[in-house]
């Protein structure tokens, strides 16, 4: 059975797609923790980042690394919590890697990591 992720790969569920290139993807994530909360993933489906090949972990980085200012800018946040779960007893619950981009506004409440990793 494909992750749920590897389904918005395919075009067999629906996501807002905020990018997308041969190797990865990003879209806004289903539960945002903050407007413009997108995850940031490879295509293939592997479970976690240290079962990634090098090429693609170095593909997801950069993908991670472009869009930073590009989410930020489209909510106005002057930051943001970057982050991943990274196996199932740090709290991740889809098992197709995924990098959290969490706009942060000042004033909003606190870190959301917590939240994230369950
Ligand atoms: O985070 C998994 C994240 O994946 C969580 O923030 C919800 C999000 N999610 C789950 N299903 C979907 C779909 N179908 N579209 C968009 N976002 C989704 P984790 O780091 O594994 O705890």
């Amino acid at each position: 059975m494909a992750s749920i992720f590897s389904q918005i790969v395919d075009g067999e569920i629906p996501a807002r797609v905020v990018y997308e290139d041969e190797t990865t993807m990003a879209f806004l994530d289903a539960n945002p923790l903050a407007p413009g909360h997108t995850l940031v993933i490879p295509k293939a489906e592997h479970e976690r980042l240290n079962d990634l090949p090098d090429d693609l972990a170095s593909d997801l980085y950069d993908t991670l690394h472009r869009l930073i200012p590009v989410i930020e800018g489209a909510v106005d946040a002057p930051a943001s919590n970057v982050a991943f779960n990274n196996g199932e007893a740090a709290g991740q619950e889809v098992p197709h890697v995924h990098g959290h981009i969490i706009p942060r506004f000042e004033d909003d409440g606190g870190n959301p990591i917590h939240a994230i990793a369950g």
